[in-house]
């Protein structure tokens, strides 16, 4: 087992459109036990491969059912080249993300959405998912696509918090 580093915005690679995985074999397989590691490491709800650099279609969620207990594994799951088949419904919740540290907003999404995607056994899977599940799904969906929530803002706020972390960054260069 191996703990990944998560890039952080501004990285370039965070815009990379990941690849259809071909063939799930041992590779596939240990990048997936690394990444469900580190996002528990990192207390995240998911994780997508483009975080760490692969540029894979490769994500995995671990969506509490109360977010005030969670339970590590009991909704784990891994899913390979997932889409969005249906999407119904708008749902506001205020997001964050691992790759960009220090940010939380808001973010318009669809409530409910069906997926078809493959099990890490290579099995084709469909399911509906709501809420936050549904929203973690089309985060990490957006991720391996090269698109990050702070995309999916309005202009005006985007470009508020482009600045903020950018400040945040210059600071912390001033600082070493
Ligand atoms: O841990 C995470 N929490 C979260 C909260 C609201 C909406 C999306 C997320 S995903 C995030 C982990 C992460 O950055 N995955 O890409
Ligand atoms: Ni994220």
């Amino acid at each position: 087992m191996t703990l990944l580093g998560i890039l952080k915005y501004p990285d370039p690679f965070l815009k990379t459109k990941a690849k259809k995985v071909e063939s799930i074999d041992d590779g596939i397989r240990a990048l997936i036990r690394d990444m469900t590691e580190t996002m528990y490491q990192a207390r995240g709800i998911g994780l997508a491969a483009t975080q760490v650099g692969v540029d894979k279609r490769v994500v995995v969620l671990d969506v509490p059912d109360d977010e005030e207990r969670r339970e590590r594994g009991k909704n784990l799951m891994a899913l390979i080249n997932p889409e969005i088949l249906e999407s119904s419904g708008s749902i506001k919740y205020e997001e964050g993300c691992l790759s960009v540290q220090g940010i939380n907003a808001d973010v318009e999404r669809a409530s409910n959405v069906k997926i078809r995607a493959l099990d890490r056994e290579g099995n084709a899977i469909e399911f509906e998912a709501e809420g936050l599940f549904a929203i973690a799904l089309q985060h990490e969906i957006d991720h391996i696509d090269g698109i990050l929530f702070i995309d999916r803002l309005s202009p005006l706020k985007r470009d508020m918090i482009k600045r903020k972390i950018k400040k945040a960054l210059e600071a912390e260069e001033r600082a070493l």
